[in-house]
């Protein structure tokens, strides 16, 4: 059985790339045989978002990809009623406190969100866990290895159901397919057996989601998993230092950099940072000519040539590159550059 795993789409009205990534998702786990799409909450970004998606997502949901397996996440907790028709092949598990679905041998065991563990269902959980050979665990949680809130997506920093990798071990489920880390795809191994998976979220929401976004392909049988590169809408940012003299180098690189992304459907911004040589309306003309397509930021950079012509800088130079005494001889360059070229402004440094 192969499972596609995901989370995190955040479908709203208002960003239409939401629903690509969705129909992206539904695409690759056809191409790619999977028998399942799993969501780990927060297939909406709010309540109202999925009661005005609902109709458009019905034929969505009820055309060619494979079964869907969704929980409610802390975004789209309250989303969820019976009585209401998401399409034919989506299941969203809301059954309190969890609701057990079995295929060929393989159990999915699947938890709507909830603030917190309490002990009756950790429990609950302990126990169904023992009565399956095979089976993964399916929920929207916090787990405790030092993410900010702003991996998750959220401005305030609430856990929502935190959870330790001590309590997923003695669980011992095989699988814990989780949402609501959006950042990256980040797959930890939590002693032998246990796989704990974080897809990421499909779509970038904001800029700490960076980079190509991915879905996790799982084999049940081969215990193999793949992150798919989906192409879906991301963001991307390259940030760089440039050095006097090193110009052109840099520029280079930029281009290369954004050239790889430029034609995907994304937003990429590039930061230089730094002091040059080059006169500065020479150096952005470049930078303008490399980055089309993207969004560049002007802030900085400065050129700091009167300073890299003053005989005390030369000395300065010529005597820094004398030491081995100095581990970071670039940051203390960097610090001399800025420092002269303030004190040449302020005139109290004679040109
Ligand atoms: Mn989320």
């Amino acid at each position: 059985m192969r499972i596609l795993h995901t989370s995190d789409l955040h479908l709203r009205e208002d960003r239409p790339e939401t629903i690509r990534a969705l129909k992206e998702l539904l695409r690759i786990a056809s191409e790619r045989g999977a028998d399942l799409m799993t969501i780990g909450g927060d297939i909406f970004h709010s309540k109202e978002d999925a009661e005005v998606l609902r109709p458009k997502l019905r034929e969505i949901f009820s055309g060619d990809g494979p079964e869907v397996l969704a929980i409610p996440g802390n975004h789209d907790a309250d989303a969820y009623r019976e009585d209401l028709n998401w399409g034919s092949k989506i299941t969203v598990a809301t059954e309190e406190p969890f609701s057990t679905f079995e295929y060929e041998g393989f159990a999915i065991i699947a938890l709507p969100f909830k603030d917190e563990l309490t002990t009756s269902l950790y429990d609950r959980l302990q126990s169904v866990s023992d009565k399956h050979s095979k089976s993964a665990l399916l929920l929207h949680c916090t787990l405790d290895i030092g993410y900010s809130s702003e991996d998750f997506g959220e401005e305030e920093s609430v856990s929502y159901f935190p959870v330790t990798r001590e309590t997923l071990r003695e669980w011992g489920f095989d699988y814990v397919l989780a949402g609501h880390f959006h950042r990256n795809q980040s797959i930890l191994k939590l002693g032998e057996e246990i796989k704990f998976i974080y897809p990421g979220s499909p779509v970038s929401h904001s800029w700490s989601e960076l980079g190509k976004r991915k879905a996790v392909l799982v084999d049940v049988e081969s215990g193999e998993e793949e992150g798919l590169s989906l192409d879906t809408f991301y963001r991307d940012e390259c940030e760089k230092v440039v050095r006097p003299g090193e110009e052109e180098e840099l520029v280079e690189e930029i281009g290369v950099w954004v050239d790889e992304r430029v034609g995907d459907d994304c937003e990429i911004r590039v930061i230089p940072r730094g002091h040059v040589r080059l006169d500065e309306k020479e150096f952005t003309k470049m930078l303008e000519e490399a980055c089309e397509g993207a969004e560049l930021t002007h802030e900085f950079y400065r050129s700091v040539k009167p300073v890299l012509n003053h005989p005390l800088f030369r000395r300065f130079k010529e005597s820094l590159d004398s030491r081995d005494d100095i581990d970071d001889k670039e940051a203390v360059e960097e610090m001399a550059l800025d420092a002269m070229s303030r004190l040449l402004a302020n005139r109290e440094l004679r040109s």
